[in-house]
């Protein structure tokens, strides 16, 4: 049974997927009652026969909920469908969803490919050099905006967990070093009401971050454009790093926490957030499947902690603290 249920798990994600890109969990949410088939084939402009197969197979799935009347089938949302599947709910997965449906979906059609050569897939996948991951990742604004909103709608529901897995309220002066479109920033000066966060990110990340993402009136959240293996890294005391040494090897990681580790305030730190694989590299199952897309996506991996604490060592941090939070993201906090 284990392997139908794996065979049949990207069907099961490009239903969900599809549903969500069509529009359905919106549309029900918005309409406030059950409605049939026809009516949702209509509403989003679909074909009755291939919405009323894809409904069924979301009520399959638990996805919708359906009910029998005289007049047929009517389906509508279940409490979980209107929490992470609608665009608009501030835990919505719809962004994520997107970037998994349209962009990571076909880097994985080279997974053999990237595993033979040990190395991401942009040349097959978009016909563009791979020399420089997120040069490909952000190879237009759209591609940019995608992978943007998508990390961001991840903070929504574990920003909160890694943030207050050490008491950070010591630091008042934080930058997210690779910020991006600022959701865990904005769960940081929320948590911590005596911090600033700055994010420091791209000039065109920060540009869509200011544009699209953070509003003006978030007094305590300002910007720095920079590449930061490039440009220089201002002093701070607290520097986040969520979700950035994973998508670099070894040497690149030391790079960038030895710059990190000048820029730090003494008695100042580096927090860590990534999901961390168990010792013995046996699991997490989804921390595993993650490193899989590390290697068609970028030049990175998921580490275990004691990787991580090296990395921080070998930069000069020292009384490392490690704490899992259960959730899919962890948190090591380093210290100068
Ligand atoms: C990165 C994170 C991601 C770089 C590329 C990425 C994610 C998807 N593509 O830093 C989010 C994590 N999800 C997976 C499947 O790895």
């Amino acid at each position: 049974q284990i392997i139908v249920q794996y065979s049949n798990g990207f069907l099961i994600s490009k239903v969900m997927f599809t549903a969500c890109e069509l529009g359905v969990f919106d549309l029900l949410l918005e309409s406030g009652k059950p409605l049939s088939s026809d009516a949702i084939a209509a509403c989003l402009g679909a074909s009755t026969i291939g919405v009323e197969r894809l409904l069924d197979a979301c009520a399959g799935l638990k996805l919708l909920a359906v009910e029998m009347t005289q007049k047929g089938a009517l389906y509508r949302n279940t409490e979980i469908s209107n929490i992470y599947l609608t665009k608009s709910s501030p835990k919505s997965q719809y962004h994520i969803m997107m970037y998994y449906s349209n962009t990571v979906y076909l880097c994985w059609q080279y997974l053999a490919d990237a595993v033979r050569e040990g190395r991401n897939q942009y040349e097959r996948a978009f016909g563009i050099s791979s020399k420089d991951p997120f040069g490909a990742m952000y190879r237009s604004d759209e591609e940019m905006l995608k992978f943007m909103a998508g990390q961001n709608s991840v903070w929504s529901i574990c920003g909160r967990d890694v943030l207050a897995a050490f008491d950070l309220s010591p630091f008042t002066q934080i930058y997210d070093l690779g910020g991006g479109g600022g959701a865990l920033a904005r769960e940081c000066v929320s948590l911590y009401p005596n911090s600033t966060v700055t994010i420091y990110d791209l000039p065109k990340v920060v540009q869509v971050a200011k544009e699209q993402f953070v509003s003006p009136e978030e007094r305590r959240i300002a910007f720095h454009e920079g590449d930061f293996f490039i440009d220089s890294i201002p002093e701070a005391e607290l520097y986040i790093l969520s979700k950035i040494l994973h998508d670099w090897d070894d040497d690149k990681c030391k790079q960038l926490l030895a710059k990190v580790y000048k820029a730090c305030k003494p008695g100042g730190g580096v927090l860590l957030v990534e999901s961390l694989l168990n010792e013995d590299k046996s699991g997490p199952a989804e921390t595993q499947l993650y490193s899989m897309n590390m290697l068609v996506q970028t030049e990175g991996k998921e580490r275990t902690a004691a990787e991580y604490s090296k990395l921080l060592e070998a930069a000069g941090f020292g009384v490392i603290q490690v704490k899992r939070t259960g959730k899919l993201y962890d948190a090591v906090l380093g210290r100068k």
